[in-house]
């Protein structure tokens, strides 16, 4: 985005309001400026409520006296665009043409503006480099380095390092996109790639001959791969695999096709994937200059049709603001590497939110009839569709029928779960940090997201399980429950051999596993009386737990409440299970060390993780 051609490129200025006209306008319509009256202007015209009619009729007058003084050569207004939610129009037309029309209609108008240019963005020293598809060897073992990645060759499909570190495969078990519309303003899409379900794919075309199924620049394309390459055994798989994609081509010029649009090109794209249902837009373009109607337009979206809007930060590796990525409502989108560390590139200020993969990224290459050739770009472009791709795995389990409430909760979500990066705390390089999927997923299951982090509680049983303390049954784990019970009687008290903050999960206390009586049923060899709750009473165990062996067992091996128990009832479920990246990491694998408090509430394979299917980890079916 460094590389605006300069022509196009509207310096900013302070607006003013001179002579009678009250209302805002561009520096260079102002009086006195040194504009070339014949030089192009493209404006947005606010014009008040109940003027729509006269300002046009004054448009109308211009160009007929226009056209009566040079019969043949006169230039009429071109309105690209009539926004009547906004109350304005986009008008085309020489600045000293523009400039007769403020004064005319100066009681029409409420507020002009320039019409800025918006354009894609990319690095573009890599931008070509296409990577064939090859096996290499990989080092699966991320689980050791969290914040490194690398790209892996599974069944002959990529799945590139920004899948895994935005933890997609961790949540494919509960959530792949199904149903989730996500909008792509870009270059297009090439439609014929073997690589996406064309069934899921659809857009609308700007113009006549700007159709969204042609991609010449590759862009778009590559954009779309991150988001919803198919799940296959070629090319790549993208995050959100079920996805759907509305593809919508706002640049097409230039040699390559990646020429540039401008804000209303967006509004009116965005206006297009309102209308095609989408839930979140995705904009891997910007340009420097804000524009009030475009901000405002973009609040509406988020505000009243729950519509989650992602831009890309901007490469100019500077603290300058990219629009429309820092507006307020849009979340800005920085870069990171495999290493999780900044891009070089990656623009840093107070309005980026949130980080994702953005280097040496692999995705759907343009042109491309194989799937195979798989392409390589950088940038915030490609960190930009990596979270909306994670917004749409979350919009497929979190929606409800309240979705102006949804789109808050999922973009706090994204924002409260992210890995933190840099400066602790949010910081201008890394937003909120690393957008990772399973944590804003646990997030939201835990219906308690707009607070603070989620706690995942480990699995606890009061032990002895109706235990109540030596004044009797009312004073029940329950009842320590409320106020300050635990705190002020927790030590006290002491029954069945325990306190309340040794017996109560509430207190802290209880069995934090899923220990089962071993043999279920166990008594001791004086018979069914003395069972693991006759145990379980008083000082019993410590008494007696040693003796009156009975099914080969001791009290103290049998019965969970003297220490005892385990987990010979327990069984893997489903039986063989492994996690998401393969049978390495078993059950057994999860049975070393601390690798269930680790890793057991990630990477969830068959519908669940270690912690729920594993023995070791506390899970399984007894
Ligand atoms: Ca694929």
């Amino acid at each position: 985005m460094e590389n605006v051609d300069q022509e196009y490129v509207f310096k900013k200025r302070e607006s003013k309001a001179i002579g009678n006209n009250e209302f805002e306008m561009p520096g260079w319509a102002t009086y006195g400026s040194a504009i070339q009256g014949d030089e192009v202007g493209r404006v947005f015209i606010r014009y008040k409520p109940n003027s729509k009619t006269v300002l046009k009729k004054d448009i109308i007058d211009l160009d007929a006296e226009d056209e009566a003084a040079s019969p043949g050569q006169s230039k009429k207004f071109d309105i690209k665009y009539n926004f009547d939610d906004l109350g304005t129009y986009v008008v085309v037309a020489s600045k000293g043409k523009l400039k007769r029309l403020m004064s005319r209609s100066k009681d029409s108008i409420a507020f002009v503006e320039d019409d800025p240019v918006r354009k894609i963005i990319v690095d573009p020293p890599v931008m070509m480099a296409t990577l064939q598809h090859a096996e290499e060897t990989f080092d699966s073992n991320h689980r050791y380095l969290e914040t490194s990645f690398v790209d892996q060759l599974i069944n002959g499909q990529w799945r590139p390092y920004g899948v895994s570190m935005v933890q997609a495969p961790q949540v494919w078990p509960y959530s792949t996109g199904s149903g989730v519309k996500v909008c792509v303003i870009d270059s297009g899409i090439f439609r014929d790639s073997p690589d996406f379900v064309r069934a899921n794919l659809s857009g609308d075309d700007t113009s006549t001959s700007i159709h969204w199924y042609h991609d010449t620049c590759k862009h778009g394309t590559h954009c779309s791969g991150t988001i919803a390459g198919k799940n296959d055994k070629i090319g790549v798989v993208g995050i959100a695999y079920n996805a759907k994609i509305h593809s919508i081509r706002v640049v097409s010029s230039g040699t390559d096709g990646c020429g540039w649009s401008y804000a209303s090109g967006l509004i009116r794209a965005s206006n297009l994937c309102k209308d095609a249902g989408a839930k979140i837009i995705s904009m891997s373009l910007g340009g420097s200059v804000a524009s009030t109607t475009e901000s405002n337009h973009f609040q509406s979206l988020y505000d009243n049709y729950g519509v989650l809007s992602i831009a890309a930060a901007g490469n100019g590796g500077n603290t300058t603001y990219s629009y429309p990525a820092s507006y307020p409502s849009v979340m800005s989108v920085a870069a990171v590497d495999r290493n999780s560390n900044r891009a070089i590139f990656s623009q840093f200020n107070d309005q980026v939110d949130i980080a994702a993969p953005g280097v040496l990224t692999k995705s759907v290459n343009s042109g491309d009839t194989t799937g195979n050739k798989v392409l390589t770009y950088s940038g915030t472009s490609m960190a930009t569709p990596h979270v909306a791709a994670v917004a749409a795995l979350l919009f497929a389990k979190f929606s409800t029928s309240n979705s102006t409430q949804d789109v808050v909760n999922i973009r706090n979500s994204m924002q409260k779960t992210a890995q933190d990066r840099g400066a602790v705390g949010r910081d201008d390089e890394y937003g909120h940090g690393i957008v990772k999927a399973w944590d804003a997923y646990q997030c939201l299951s835990s219906g308690n997201c707009g607070s603070q982090k989620p706690v995942q509680p480990p699995l606890c049983t009061d032990s002895p399980l109706d235990w109540h303390d030596i004044d009797g049954p009312t004073y029940t784990c329950s009842w320590y429950a409320h106020d300050f019970n635990c705190e002020s009687y927790g030590n006290s008290y002491t029954n069945f051999g325990k306190t309340a903050n040794q017996a109560c999960c509430v207190c802290g206390g209880g069995v934090t596993s899923t220990c089962t009586d071993s043999p279920s049923g166990w008594y001791d060899i004086d018979g069914p009386s003395y069972s693991c709750s006759w145990y379980a009473q008083g000082f019993n165990c410590e008494s007696y737990g040693n003796s009156y062996v009975n099914f080969g067992k001791t009290a103290s091996q049998a019965c969970c409440v003297c220490g005892g128990g385990g987990s010979s009832t327990c069984t893997d479920s489903p039986s063989g299970w492994y996690d998401i990246d393969g049978p390495t990491y078993s059950c057994e694998w999860y049975a070393l060390g601390t690798r269930c408090t680790n890793y057991g509430n990630r990477y969830g394979n068959f519908g669940k993780t270690a912690n729920k299917a594993c023995c070791v980890c506390g899970g399984g079916t007894a």
